[in-house]
């Protein structure tokens, strides 16, 4: 072939486009701390030494899985591939190779080897996601080194995973990836079972790309489980295939969820191990409804809460909850019930009428509507969740398996454990994500156990949530808001209360956020600065 034919050049022209897009992009660096541990959360045990190991760019993946192979774990182990090796030039390195200079031998780590227990690959809450992870020479074997996850399920390896993606750190000196402080012995798992973050799409509709990226950058952190707080008061973005003028109530049709929007979100989480929550708030927060269904509005002037003394009320709240099953397979759902102004039940006259006939008053009719609602989901399986005004409002005749959710300060998951059932911790004072004036470090000190001393009490605490209110976020700004504070939640829910809850936070914690704040921009996460107080200190 000619080198001046329209193929060569073709191909020439190929060749110079990959070589300008493999050019890398170099994030300043920061000066480590060497006594610290930069993994974050932190992990339950570890060991680690002074030797630096290098790792192969054509690592490979050696899984030992009783179902055989795990469609999610070599697909996560090609994500973190590419995280890690994000800097290695592929382009160049065929030359380098035919030159020798980069046969498996010259690394000391060339593969990575996987072994999971369990054959199953269900995702439910307490789903056992603890592993081990060891980085270690090889004395005097044919593989220089070793670096080994071991789990219980496939979820525990994915945690496993990221923490090994933590411990890799490309070298700018040599352009290759080393693993510092070898060798690594880890054995971490979770302190709550319950690590979510809630997003609301009714306030300002966020596209699917920027819910996966929510999605993607949680599991950095290990969150588990994805609030999705889809409908309220201002929009009905998802469609509902039963009663089809539900999503008229969208801001516009762009700004909508398919059936199959939703479940993509779904199968993309879990691929992430991370479980989705869907949210219907009843009966206040749901003036949206009315626009495809009026007969829910109790009347024009009154549009919420929807009308608790219709038929049709509980009838497309049934038919509505059981289209959500067949996306949503978590065992949890959320049911709000959170600020439900009663008012107006008691000024429209056709409710009024039905409230003297049945002898209720506004308080009654709230409970019997959130009692109803946990009926229905209950009869789809589902373990009803609620904001804490029900429990407020009538904890003995909330279902016993309901769980309760705080964001009004930290007095009722003491109160709730106490009476036997199931919390799970957001106070707004310090996990809403929207009070854009409360800094890292109350996020980090929050504790969701604070006030219960009964270990059997504790128990019933499942974890926490950090909530992101979008009144005043959208894609703009969505990711900026979330990160880095999340992360500090993240620790506390993960990490060991003695290993992070000891010593001065500025000296212990702060470099290792800013440190992840810093993982996360690398990976394409726009996370905001740690703290303005944070500035980093100009060379002597
Ligand atoms: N929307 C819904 C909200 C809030 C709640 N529920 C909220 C209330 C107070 C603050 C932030 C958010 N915007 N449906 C309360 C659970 Cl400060």
């Amino acid at each position: 072939m000619p080198l001046n034919s329209p193929k060569s050049l073709a191909i020439l022209t190929i060749f110079i486009l990959l070589s300008i897009s493999q050019t890398t992009t170099l994030i300043s660096v920061t000066e480590l701390d060497e006594s610290l541990t930069y993994i974050w959360p932190l992990p339950t045990e570890f060991t680690s030494g002074n030797e630096t190991l290098s790792v192969d760019p054509g690592l490979l993946l050696s899984l030992s899985f009783k179902a055989g192979n795990s469609y999610i774990i070599e697909q996560a182990f090609e994500r973190y591939k590419s995280i890690i090796f994000k800097h290695i030039n592929y382009g160049l390195s065929v030359f380098s190779y035919l030159r020798g200079r980069t046969r498996r031998s010259d690394y000391d780590i060339t593969k990575l080897s996987i072994v999971v227990d369990s054959d199953s690959e269900e995702l439910q809450l307490g789903v056992d996601e603890s592993y081990a992870l060891f980085v270690a020479k090889n004395e005097g074997q044919s593989i220089i080194a070793e670096a080994t996850i071991e789990a219980k399920t496939v979820y525990g390896a994915l945690r496993g995973l990221e923490t090994f993606s933590q411990l890799c750190a490309f070298d700018y000196g040599t352009k290759t990836v080393q693993i510092y402080k070898a060798p690594w012995y880890i054995q971490d798992k979770p302190r709550f079972t319950y690590r979510g973050l809630m997003l609301d799409t009714a306030r300002h509709y966020l596209p699917i790309d920027v819910i996966k990226q929510i999605i993607e950058s949680m599991s950095y952190a290990k969150f588990n489980v994805l609030h999705w707080h889809i409908i309220d008061e201002q929009s009905f973005p998802l469609e509902v295939p039963t009663y089809p003028n539900l999503w008229d109530g969208a801001y516009t049709k762009w700004e909508r969820y398919t059936v199959e929007d939703a479940r993509e979100i779904v199968s993309y989480a879990k691929m992430r191990g991370i479980n989705v929550m869907a949210e219907v708030d009843v009966p206040g927060h749901a003036e949206s409804w009315g626009r495809g269904y009026p007969d829910l509005w109790p009347s024009t002037s009154c549009r919420e809460p929807l009308d608790v003394s219709k038929n049709f009320t509980f009838d497309l709240l049934s038919g509505l909850l059981t289209d959500l099953r067949k996306i949503f397979p978590f065992e949890l759902f959320h049911l709000g019930g959170d600020e439900v102004n009663t008012d107006c039940w008691n000024s429209t006259p056709s409710v009024k009428h039905w409230l003297q006939d049945h002898k209720m008053t506004p308080k009654d009719a709230y409970q019997y509507f959130v009692l109803r609602a946990q009926e229905i989901a209950i009869s789809n399986n589902w373990t009803p969740v609620n904001w804490e005004e029900t429990f407020n409002a009538f904890a003995t005749n909330l279902n016993p398996r309901t769980i309760v959710h705080n964001w009004l300060g930290s007095g009722v998951c003491p109160k709730a454990v106490a009476k036997g059932f199931r919390c799970i911790f957001s106070n707004q004072g310090v996990w809403y994500l929207d009070h854009l004036d409360v800094p890292w470090d109350k996020v980090y000190t929050a504790e969701p156990l604070e006030g219960i001393i009964s270990v059997s009490q504790q128990a019933l605490v499942l974890g926490g949530e950090v909530c992101m209110w979008a009144e005043t976020a959208d894609p703009s700004n969505v990711l900026q808001t979330i990160w880095p504070r999340a992360a500090a939640a993240a620790e506390r829910l993960w990490s060991r209360k003695e290993a992070i809850s000891t010593g001065n936070f500025t000296l212990t914690a702060l470099p290792r956020l800013h440190n992840f704040r810093c993982l996360l921009n690398r990976r394409g996460i726009q996370a905001a600065p740690v703290t303005n107080k944070y500035a980093r200190t100009p060379p002597i």
